[in-house]
């Protein structure tokens, strides 16, 4: 018992279901054997409602079978039915017995695990030392429909940031509540704290109700493993803030170099306003635009190296299923995934809005002017206990800060433009004051700004921040040196002067490298 809970992988942790909804007619014993093979780490042992007799029969099978693999074995709730048959420990709830009761009953070498869903509750179990904690509920489920409190990956994130549990600290943690292989990696990555993340997922039904459990575990285990690469570099390794700014801005042209020869796909849904406009700055930079909203061609374009662009706009239920289907397939890739929450705040249609796209998926950035970046911080899908009125941001310090902690939350970049510009991937942050007045008097200014940033995210994958920035020069420069022409004297023809410039500066970036005005830090 003492060796197999030093050594413990929590990465995938199966808790078993014998209702007939979820478990079907299959055998649990042969669930959890073939669950194993496919990569289940852990094993938890649940059923409300059969007698001690029967619960003791199954649970020594299930032993069986977990002592095979080197699995440990826990009991939901019952220290009875573990003591009779010597699993390696118990799984408590909040309205289960205490966890210093169980600790004397069962030993210092039993696994004790405790539920938690609040930081108050997890300090609590870690003081009463629990040897791990599952923490939820992450998001609603029809297998548990009387759990109290969904707080979805920013209660898992407040939790791992709280107390001394994750990867970082000393108890080990998983979340539970409607993980699948639809939002497994998204779940690992949103929920993480710095460097501080889940140890690993809990799941019932994602692995129980599958017609093949060992299929539906390999791909969860293949999930996890290669999550990652596909999500954690939002930062790349050993970054500090930004002291260097020169050193940073000469990195610029030779992105706008590559960019500006890539042909990369920039993939647009939005509005049909800006359409031709942000087509045709795609192309003066560089970038193939393609204008889909089809959800049944999302996946093949998302294998096509590029980027898409959500523009909020207007989401009608259709449009906002075409959103949903394009963050999955191109979350499903690693590929990035810019929103522009037009409007944000604007309505409760528009506020519910946001909050299902950023329960759905992962953006790699969220750009916004400050209304729609204050209403997105303030969209949250956790349920609030009190009031949520938005952070309201008036000082470029305050401006500059809520950028930051946003993009600390959602672990994306995030752009709030203005007359200055807040861009921050959470450890790096510049404000910008480069750019026109004429991008203020024409239509899709801002959405062509996304478009151009997701495309350079495309290009330059292994730094997020960097790209952004180098899209952004480009597209503010671009409109600076439009404005200064002889044949500009408005804004009708700011817009072919701007083309030019967009398309020129891709073409000669040696001019003197970044033309950055007043950057701060
Ligand atoms: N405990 P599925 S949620 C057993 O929040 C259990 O404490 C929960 O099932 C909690 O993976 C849950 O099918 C059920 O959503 C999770
Ligand atoms: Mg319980």
């Amino acid at each position: 018992r003492a060796s197999l809970k030093n050594q413990v992988d929590w990465s995938l942790y199966l808790v078993t279901d014998s209702t007939a909804a979820i478990l079907g007619d299959k055998d649990i014993v042969q669930v959890v054997e073939q669950a194993i093979q496919g990569g289940v780490t852990v094993v938890q042992y649940r059923d409300k409602h059969a007698d001690t007799g029967a619960m003791i029969d199954v649970a020594t099978k299930l032993h069986n079978v977990t002592q095979k693999y080197n699995v440990p074995l826990l009991i939901n709730d019952r220290l009875d039915v573990c003591q009779a048959m010597g699993a390696e420990g118990v799984h408590i709830g909040q309205d289960d017995m205490d966890c210093t009761q169980a600790r004397k009953l069962l030993g210092p070498d039993a696994i004790i695990g405790v539920t938690a869903s609040s930081e108050d509750e997890a300090r609590k179990a870690i003081e009463d030392g629990a040897d791990y904690l599952g923490i939820g509920t992450t998001f609603a489920t029809p297998t548990k429909t009387d759990t109290k409190h969904i707080i979805g990956t920013q209660g898992l994130q407040q939790i791992l940031a709280a107390c001394d549990t994750g990867t970082e600290k000393s108890v080990p943690c998983v979340a539970i509540g409607s993980i699948n292989a639809s939002n497994i990696q998204r779940v690992l990555h949103q929920s993480a704290y710095g460097s501080n993340r889940l140890n690993g997922v809990a799941v019932v039904s994602a692995i129980v109700a599958a017609i093949d459990s060992q299929a539906a575990a390999k791909t969860l285990s293949e999930l996890i493993k290669s999550a990652p690469e596909k999500f954690y570099a939002a930062v790349p390794p050993n970054i500090q803030p930004v002291t260097d700014l020169k050193g940073l801005m000469a990195q610029v042209p030779s992105i706008i170099k590559s960019h500006a020869s890539s042909s990369v796909l920039c993939h647009n849904m939005t509005n049909t306003v800006v359409q031709n406009f942000v087509a045709n700055v795609c192309l003066a930079t560089g970038a193939s635009p393609i204008m889909s909203e089809i959800i049944a061609e999302a996946p093949d374009l998302a294998k096509l190296g590029g980027a898409l662009v959500i523009n909020m706009g207007t989401a009608t239920p259709e449009k906002l299923n075409s959103f949903t289907a394009g963050m999955r397939a191109y979350n499903a890739v690693g590929a990035p995934v810019l929103l522009d929450p037009v409007g944000g705040g604007a309505t409760a249609h528009r506020r519910n809005t946001v909050k299902t796209l950023l329960a759905s998926g992962f953006f790699s950035v969220i750009k916004g002017n400050e209304n729609e970046i204050s209403s997105v911080a303030g969209a949250s899908n956790v349920q609030q206990r009190g009031v949520d009125s938005g952070p309201s941001a008036s000082t470029s310090e305050e401006k500059a800060d809520l950028v930051k902690r946003l993009a600390q939350r959602e672990h994306c970049i995030v752009l709030m433009t203005g007359e200055t510009d807040y861009l921050s991937d959470g450890v790096r942050s510049v404000a910008i004051n480069n750019g026109s007045p004429y991008l203020g008097k024409i239509t899709g200014a801002g959405c062509a700004l996304g478009a151009v940033i997701a495309s350079y995210l495309a290009v330059h994958r292994e730094d997020k921040f960097l790209a952004a920035l180098a899209g952004m020069m480009h597209y503010e420069m671009a409109a600076e040196r439009a404005e200064a022409r002889q044949d500009c004297n408005g804004p009708g023809s700011f817009i072919p002067a701007f083309l030019d410039e967009l398309y020129l500066l891709g073409q000669d970036v040696c001019s003197g490298g970044s033309g950055a005005k007043d950057m701060i830090v």
